[in-house]
């Protein structure tokens, strides 16, 4: 399955992602194919949506102590629902539908989730760190919202005129 990324401002990021119901061979395809894109890419999740799935699908392979991703530790969550959320945190975010911009985000320290795994298996996942981070950043794409819709009024104007540039510079070049 060939997918390529989707990038803001597309309105296709907007869009509120669907129930998986179905557990076959069309959602194996569609994560199999997400897992390339996001190692290529250098990322460390990726939503459906953001290859224009509109599906409650997620993927998450957060770095280990010495910065590998092995394939062993990729998550790939269905369906998620938070049961549980406490404490404060920021770090400085990117998304790869959103390139070269990296901004400090306010999120849940900690959190209790209960998902669906590939074959439809209900599962419950405690987090903390990254990956407790990592988890909300993909669960707002899910519902159509990004990063940057967190920002203070006038970060967001500096940073819609940064990345209006940006993009004209790239059509340019
Ligand atoms: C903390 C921070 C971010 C998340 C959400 C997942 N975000 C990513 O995986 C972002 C990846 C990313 C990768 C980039 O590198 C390339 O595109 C090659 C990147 O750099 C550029 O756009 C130049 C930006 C973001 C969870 C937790
Ligand atoms: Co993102």
């Amino acid at each position: 399955m060939k997918l390529t990324i989707v990038e803001y401002p597309d309105r296709r990021l907007r869009l509120k992602s669907k129930e998986v119901t179905s557990f076959n061979s069309k959602l194996h395809n569609l994560l199999d194919s997400m897992y390339p894109i996001m190692m290529d890419t250098n990322g460390i999740g990726l939503a459906a949506i953001q290859v224009a799935y509109p599906l409650k699908a997620l993927i998450l392979n957060i770095p280990d102590e010495e910065g590998e991703q092995p394939k062993e530790n990729l998550l790939e969550i269905i369906n998620p629902i938070v049961t549980l959320q406490n404490g404060e945190t920021i770090y400085q975010e990117g998304c790869l539908s959103v390139p070269k911009f990296y901004e400090d985000i306010k999120r849940f320290e900690t959190l209790t989730l209960n998902y669906q795994d590939r074959d439809g298996n209900t599962q419950m996942l405690e987090a903390d760190g990254l990956l407790a981070i990592a988890i909300q950043h993909e669960m707002d794409h899910l519902e159509g919202v990004l990063f940057i819709d967190k920002l203070s009024y006038s970060r967001r104007k500096k940073f819609e005129k940064e990345y209006k540039r940006m993009q004209k510079e790239q059509k340019n070049s």
